[in-house]
């Protein structure tokens, strides 16, 4: 770990009741490009997580719970705008605390955490809820009507991967329900959860409302925040082993839950697809960010006539991609969250070959004979040859990497497919829309796309089977986690 060059190193706070405050100790937040210390993260001790939900629930009996519907929308546009404002700044901070390349904080992960306000802000607006004429058999009339409350406080606990994004994935839809949040972000990515703090300022937006706890996961802010008494429910992305351990936390208490888990995720490529789309679409969804995203295909599954010439292309595709420093318009490709995640990759790389994979392309780690070298880069990677018992095509590796495998059959690669533990996301690549949807509607998944991969549309359901997840977050699916629905039963 080093010190930046002539550099002063930053201090990022928790925020607790409109207000930033320090922690009794610090870890440090590493800039995965080089190695150097980018700031010092105050963390949040069990005082301090008591304190901020204690400050959620005044909130939620003070200002904000008494605030309407539409007043809740328009402070959420605000909180947007105020994302907007500050456009440089959120993306400077995501570049270094992920190392992804400034390209794609700039078109994905700012726009879509301003894109997260507005859509759920319009949303609660025009979301209405089912009523019943009712009657009974001895002619009793009555009328049934639901009523949207909020949960009460919600704690919220996200990973690095994107880390704006996923945050603001489930901020946005709390505070449209009316609730009152207490955040704890990845303590490898820490400051982007800390300038929405600044922009929640902006917006106007009551203390309490949205507090930030920094720190880890077991005896830290993650476990305080999961075993509280007075949080009522808890809304998680990250692995599936860490899910499992949130669901035990949070049963004595009886906790609502929403998780959204790993994946091993699948694309299907047929012989009669459109063979360049495929291509830059499959490596899109291999290699972007790194390799970490929770819906990337580490499986590809290529039918046999076409096998060769793709991997071919899958080769050519790696290969152009241009690794670099996350802050040069050019680079495509940055490098992994840390040096343990690295490990944990390049772990998997080396296990592949004693599965006995061919290794096409990659394998290891990229040089650039400067401080670069000093960060966390891999080489982007693609296997053949494995039998689809391996863990390496059976293990999340979140890295950029995938196994090729041939099939024969549609049925056959369905099979290939839907064989893995997780159930989050598949891709299909086919000319055929009909082949398109039979195999879609045979994916045992959240999501399936077709002739596309991470296509969003922030209406519709979004989570996983298996072990990527419980429950389903996005658009109305959101709304009904974040909140109680009363129905109310008035006899005639
Ligand atoms: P992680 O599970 O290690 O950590 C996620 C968060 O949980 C962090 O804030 C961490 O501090 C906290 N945490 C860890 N242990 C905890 C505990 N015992 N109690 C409370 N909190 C705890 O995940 P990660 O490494 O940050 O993220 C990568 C993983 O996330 C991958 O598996 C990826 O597939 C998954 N992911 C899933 C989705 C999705 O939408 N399904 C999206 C992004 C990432
Ligand atoms: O796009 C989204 O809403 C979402 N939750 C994406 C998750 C990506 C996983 O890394």
């Amino acid at each position: 770990m080093r010190k930046p060059a002539g550099d002063l190193v930053k201090r990022i706070q928790n925020y607790i009741d409109g207000r930033f405050v320090s922690g009794k100790r610090e870890f440090a937040d590493i800039n995965p490009a080089d190695g150097t210390v980018i700031a010092q993260v105050a963390e949040a001790d069990q005082a301090q997580v008591d304190e901020a939900v204690h400050s959620a629930r005044r909130t939620l009996l003070g200002e904000w719970g008494r605030i309407g519907v539409g007043e809740r929308a328009s402070r959420l546009h605000r909180v947007a705008d105020a994302i907007e404002k500050r456009f440089d700044c959120f993306v400077q901070a995501e570049v270094a605390d992920t190392g992804k390349p400034v390209s794609l904080a700039s078109r994905l992960d700012v726009p879509r955490a301003a894109a997260n306000f507005r859509v759920f802000a319009d949303l609660v607006k025009m979301a209405g809820l089912e009523s019943f004429q009712t009657e009974t058999p001895d002619g009793t009339h009555a009328l049934n009507y639901a009523v949207r409350k909020p949960l009460g406080v919600v704690g919220i606990i996200t990973p690095w991967n994107l880390p704006l994004l996923l945050l603001t994935w489930k901020v946005a839809p709390a505070l449209a329900c009316g609730n009152a949040v207490v955040v704890k972000p990845s303590e490898e990515t820490p400051a982007t959860a800390a300038l929405l703090a600044e922009a929640m300022q902006d917006a106007g937006t009551p203390n309490g409302v949205y507090n930030v706890v920094h720190g880890f996961g077991p005896d830290s802010a993650g476990q305080f925040l999961t075993q509280h008494d007075d949080v009522d429910a808890i809304t998680f992305t990250g692995e599936s082993k860490t899910g499992a351990a949130i669901m035990k936390a949070v049963a004595p208490t009886v906790k609502p839950v929403s998780f959204e888990l790993g994946g091993k995720n699948a694309a299907v490529v047929f012989a009669d697809c459109n063979f360049e789309e495929a291509v830059r679409g499959v490596a899109d969804g291999v290699f972007l960010n790194t390799g970490q995203v929770c819906l990337c295909a580490e499986r590809v599954y290529v039918e046999r006539k076409i096998f060769s010439s793709f991997v071919e292309a899958l080769k050519r595709k790696a290969e152009s991609l241009h690794p670099g420093h996350p802050s040069d318009p050019k680079t495509d490709l940055g490098p992994l969250i840390s040096s343990q995640h690295r490990e944990k990759v390049l772990s998997y790389y080396k296990l592949a070959g004693e599965e006995g994979a061919t290794l096409i392309t990659g394998g290891g780690v990229t040089k650039f004979g400067d401080n670069r070298d000093q960060g966390f880069y891999v080489q982007p990677t693609i296997y053949t040859g494995l039998p689809e018992s391996a863990r390496c095509v059976k293990e999340e590796i979140f890295g950029p990497v995938c196994h090729i495998a041939p099939f024969d059959t549609e049925e056959e690669a369905i099979v290939m497919a839907n064989d893995t533990d997780y159930g989050l996301a598949a891709s299909i690549w086919t000319s055929d829309l009909k082949r398109g949807h039979r195999v879609a509607q045979q994916m045992k998944v959240g999501i399936t796309w077709v002739n596309c991969w991470f296509l969003r549309d922030l209406r519709t359901p979004f989570g996983g089977a298996g072990l990527s997840g419980i429950g389903r977050e996005g658009g109305m699916h959101s709304l009904n986690f974040y909140s109680e629905l009363n129905n109310i039963c008035i006899r005639l």
